[in-house]
């Protein structure tokens, strides 16, 4: 589409854009900004065609069709899986490359220990010359996109430049793309800038790769200009630069700087049977069951639980006391393996058709499968990276890392108003991971305070091997790790002021969970999945003052009555199991805390300090 085009639109929505700004940032404004910017980026990357995505459907057919042209796509079975494909990445390209993903903000303290960081001249000297000619050969895609819904007042815009066809549906699945995000900008808007290049660029009469992408890889997050720039990888983790870049690791230091936080959460509403609603935000490190939680079916008769979103959720106090949060997506990317009909059976539903699967199986009929979706593999298949596969081999059919990204209206427990542009108010916050002990089922925070104590201290054990040995946990503070852009004992902080603005009686409770404790014999002692719920009517009691909570030293625990277990094969030796807080390894728990709050040289804020001494304290005393 021509510029020109979008400047004799009316600015409808340009003229209600917010007054949001970065402050003082070199920004670039309106429609001219943008496009000097493309100019820019054109004029390093030297690509031979430049696209602007005006995100409309005949597009998006156009760029499947050409994709299964190349070979990055294999179109599947519309008999089996309508309007759907499977991409196999290179077998180097697989996920997140940590390792490669840096911070590069003008001091290294404001990245802090957990972080990569770099100088940003020093990196921006490595990195432009990979940049220049990279996209020789190629088309240069430029994608306008927001997150959350365009225009709304939590909502942030951004630009992906990208050389990679499969990035852009991916995009296009993911956000909003589109004219009307160009108009925010024409109004005024500020956005990020974000560029992406696989890295490989062509020689004249050179084809592509069926799945380009280069050994070398960077992502550079500059927080202080509001830049991302990635190189060499098509991995979506690392090429849909608005997911993990943007929304988490940039919009938390927005966040930072305008009061509001971006985490790595999931979003539901709950419904009792009294038809009374609440709203619940999680934050779980990976492979814990936050996609299973965020499509819960509960096991307790007339609950229900509507999903908001799956990963992402931005979260701001409200003039009214609360915490409101949106999820800044519209679409899944989600784990394949472990997804099947008796684990999520909403998400087996969601992915019927419309659906980009990558580095899956394939079927002989021309669907997909991966190990979890049924109890039984197929007696043959092709594996993930094109070979033939049959069970008795032994080894995986799909990368474990697999994924599908597909649109999250196609939920079928989406709640309707999903993408509103205010998004719900929070009830409550939990925050988990997997310990085989220590860890009880439940615990209430006592404040605000204790729960970003909790949130700070969440760890989950790293390999099967390392399952109750405490030293062998990994930390993983509010499952943000990998994904804070800035130093985390200032997030600390940050959260801690959040609270500040909350009020007292409608800031939402704070628990810790775990469903994955274990018996003295190995066994798995809560069921999980559905009857999660269970723990969840606890957390909606407690919210209602229905039912007390048992203070202990580690926080409130539930009355063993106050949990519903009916149905369920657990019992009371279980519970008891379930909720053993034992003094002396959790005095080893606490040691190891400051060890951790050590690293971050006398920048972890003294509020955590006492919380962890007070609970040293309660521990001595236990
Ligand atoms: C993800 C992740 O892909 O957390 O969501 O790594
Ligand atoms: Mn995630």
């Amino acid at each position: 589409m021509a510029l020109a085009d979008i400047f004799t639109r009316p600015a409808d929505s340009a003229a209600t854009a917010s007054p949001r700004a970065f402050g003082m940032r070199p920004l670039g404004t309106g429609l001219e900004g943008l496009t000097a910017w493309v100019d820019d980026i054109a004029a390093l990357t030297q690509p031979d065609r430049i696209h602007w995505v005006d995100g409309s459907r005949a597009e998006n057919d156009a760029l499947l069709r050409q994709m299964v042209e190349d070979g990055t796509l294999i179109k599947l079975n519309p008999e089996w899986r309508p309007g759907s494909y499977l991409a196999r990445s290179h077998p180097s390209d697989v996920a997140r490359t940590e390792a490669r993903t840096f911070i590069a903000s003008e001091r290294e303290e404001d990245a802090g220990p957990t972080n990569n960081w770099a100088a940003p001249d020093d990196i921006r000297s490595t990195i432009t010359p990979l940049f220049a000619g990279s996209m020789k050969g190629r088309t240069m895609y430029v994608v306008p996109f927001s997150m959350g819904a365009v225009g709304g007042p939590l909502s942030h815009i951004g630009v992906q430049i990208t050389d990679s066809p499969y990035a852009v549906a991916s995009i296009e699945v993911m956000t909003r793309v589109g004219t009307d995000v160009l108009r925010e900008i024409a109004g005024g808007a500020p956005w990020v800038k974000t560029v992406h290049s696989v890295g490989a660029p062509l020689e004249p009469g050179q084809k592509s790769d069926a799945w380009p992408c280069n050994d070398e890889k960077y992502i550079v997050h500059f927080p202080e200009t509001l830049e991302v720039w990635s190189y060499g990888s098509g991995y979506g983790g690392n090429a849909i630069l608005a997911k993990k870049c943007f929304a988490l690791r940039i919009a938390s230091v927005i966040g930072r700087d305008e009061g509001w936080l971006a985490e790595h959460m999931l979003l539901i509403r709950v419904i009792d049977p009294a038809g009374r609603r609440y709203h619940v935000a999680a934050a779980f490190p990976s492979a814990c069951g936050k996609t299973n939680l965020a499509m819960l079916k509960p096991t307790i008769p007339g609950w229900r639980v509507e999903t908001l979103g799956d990963d992402i959720a931005w979260l701001r106090p409200g003039e009214d006391g609360r915490l409101w949060a949106i999820n800044p997506e519209a679409g899944f990317f989600g784990v394949a393996p472990g997804t099947g009909e008796s684990t999520n059976q909403t998400a087996v539903e969601t992915l019927w058709g419309n659906t980009i699967f990558t580095n899956v199986a394939l079927r002989p009929d021309g669907d997909v499968w991966w190990e979890g979706l049924t109890d039984e593999a197929p007696a043959e298949l092709t594996d993930w990276q094109g070979n033939p596969w049959t069970p008795a081999m032994g080894r995986p059919a799909a990368h474990p890392n697999s994924r599908f990204t597909v649109s999250a209206a196609q939920c079928p427990q989406i709640a309707a108003d999903w993408d509103s542009p205010e998004g719900v108010p929070l009830d409550a916050i939990l925050f988990g991971g997997r310990r085989a002990t220590n860890v009880p089922l439940v615990v209430e925070a006592t404040d605000w305070t204790h729960g970003v104590f909790l949130g700070s201290t969440i760890s989950s054990e790293r390999t099967a091997a390392a399952e109750g040995t405490v030293g062998e946990l990994r930390r993983d503070p509010f499952a943000m790790l990998p994904f804070c852009g800035y130093n985390m004992a200032d997030y600390f902080g940050h959260w801690l002021k959040i609270g500040q603005k909350l009020r007292f009686d409608r800031a939402p409770r704070v628990f810790q969970v775990n469903w994955f404790r274990k018996g003295s014999d190995g066994r798995f002692l809560w069921p999980g999945f559905g009857d999660n719920a269970r723990v969840i009517d606890w957390i909606i009691r407690r919210i209602e003052g229905e039912v007390p909570g048992i203070d202990s030293a580690i926080g409130r625990l539930p009355r063993a009555e106050d949990l519903d277990i009916e149905g369920i094969a657990v019992t009371d030796a279980d519970m008891a199991e379930l909720f053993a807080i034992d003094p002396a390894s959790w005095l080893r728990e606490a040691d190891l805390t400051e060890e951790f709050f050590q690293t971050f040289e006398g920048r972890v804020p003294a509020p955590l300090w006492a919380e962890l001494a007070a609970l040293r304290y309660r521990l001595q005393r236990a």
